[in-house]
């Protein structure tokens, strides 16, 4: 049905459809820093790694030599250890498939179902080179580009991890009773994003709080991290991590969003009160208000749908049959129910939910559209996961993040 652009390079010498790939954003050396996934032009379940969405808050790390990586695991622990990379692949192993999502990932259309805002889209994506540059620089961008900035699609993926679960490793070391969190350290350092301070602060009228040059770093509750899923994983998609994707090792947290998947871990310190990382205290954080008394970390994502065909951009279309498909997805386990309806949420029926039903991966989905009249359509799905959460789940926030509403997709018949 869409009639955009198939024929790409010559691979291996052969015509072949186009690859998908990022849409990057490059530091002043050209190396990537951040990537936006074509998420409707992905026919199955697992994002190609070049494909596969980047978001890097600080300065991105020098690649470590996997021969030289260390993993520092101590505080409330009877036997504080440090792993080399192969001390820890000698560790019973595990694969785990999982949707990465980032918690600002839709942000924008919380904003055009509430107020009208420009329908953000998943074809036409924005310039990431701009904002990388005035990153590399340390620039705050201007009031309009913090407005459109989180409006931004296209930073969930969906991999296959290899590691061990931070259950083993922890066992290894033997938690303390006591303990509530496994605070994990990512070697990357460097200032917050200004707009990420800004933002986190609600105003743009603001006294930044400004944490200055940190860590990346998560103090990941006691119970998730013994969740055997949780991973410190080398592997992605069948290779070793890429560096940008947190190469040696990187945290695996399914269900949560993006900001817990701490990359290029370095250290693990397990404690017996929760501290207070930026990235988990000031922003990722729920609430009304920068002001709110009650700013609760995020943690698990609701649940999670998207129409990828048709889209809107699609309009016109013949009248005849057509595919809706889609994939769905939740913070809390595999989806169980996909209903679609053709007219604007006055009528549901239920989807075709396609195999394999995975707790972390999402479900694609499809229903058969047989349309005869001419006119404007409202297509609407509205997905059901296995703890039997409806969408939406997620209050509007005022960092607008973990967005799960049902976003309709306006189709012209003619
Ligand atoms: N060390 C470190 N880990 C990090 C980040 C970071 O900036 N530094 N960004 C987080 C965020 S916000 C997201 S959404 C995911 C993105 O993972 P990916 O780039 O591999 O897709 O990594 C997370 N882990
Ligand atoms: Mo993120």
């Amino acid at each position: 049905m869409p009639k955009r652009e198939v024929e790409g390079d010559r691979v291996l010498g052969w015509p072949d459809r186009k690859r998908p790939a990022i849409i990057p954003g490059k530091d002043a050396e050209g190396r990537v820093i951040n990537g936006r996934a074509p998420v409707t032009e992905l026919p199955g379940l697992i994002t190609p790694t070049e494909a596969y969405f980047i978001v890097n808050h600080l300065d991105v790390p020098e690649p470590v030599y996997p021969g030289d990586w260390k993993l520092t695991v101590r505080g409330e622990v009877g036997r504080p250890i440090e792993f080399d990379l192969e001390g820890l692949m000698q560790l019973p192993g595990r694969t785990v498939r999982a949707v990465t999502e980032c918690a600002g990932n839709d942000a924008g259309f919380f904003d055009y179902l509430r107020k009208g805002a420009k329908k953000p889209s998943r074809i036409n994506q924005q310039d990431m080179q701009k904002r990388a540059e005035q990153r590399v620089r340390g620039e705050l961008p201007s009031s309009e580009d913090i407005g459109t900035e989180s409006t931004t699609t296209c930073a969930v993926s969906a991999g296959e991890f290899t590691g061990v679960p931070l259950a083993e490793v922890l066992g290894r070391a033997g938690v303390r009773s006591g303990a509530v969190c496994v605070r994990a350290q990512g070697l990357d350092t460097g200032r917050p994003d200004a707009a990420v301070i800004y933002r986190s602060v609600g105003t743009r009228d603001f006294e930044i709080r400004d944490p200055g040059v940190i860590h990346f770093e998560k103090a990941l509750p006691l119970a998730k991290a013994l969740d055997p899923d949780t991973l410190l994983a080398w592997a992605q998609n069948g290779e070793y991590l890429w560096h940008v994707h947190g190469s040696p090792v990187r945290l695996i947290v399914p269900g949560w969003s993006g900001n817990w998947w701490v990359k290029w871990v370095e250290e693990l310190e397990v404690m017996r009160t929760m501290p207070k990382p930026f990235y988990q205290t000031e922003y990722f954080v729920y609430g009304e208000s920068a002001q709110d008394p009650n700013r609760p970390p995020l943690t698990a994502m609701g649940v999670r749908n998207i129409i990828t065909e048709p889209l809107d951009e699609d309009s016109p279309l013949p009248r005849g049959s057509h595919m809706i498909r889609g994939r769905a997805w939740s913070g809390m386990g595999a989806i169980d129910r996909v209903e679609v309806s053709l007219d604007g949420g006055k009528t549901w029926a239920d989807a075709h939910l396609e195999e394999p039903r995975e707790r972390w991966l999402w479900r694609r989905w499809s229903y058969l559209w047989e349309v005869a009249r001419p006119g404007q359509y409202r297509l609407m799905a509205r997905a059901t996961d296995e703890a039997g959460r409806v969408q939406p789940q997620t209050p509007w926030n005022y960092q607008r993040k973990h967005f799960d509403w049902i976003v309709p997709t306006e189709v012209i018949i003619i």
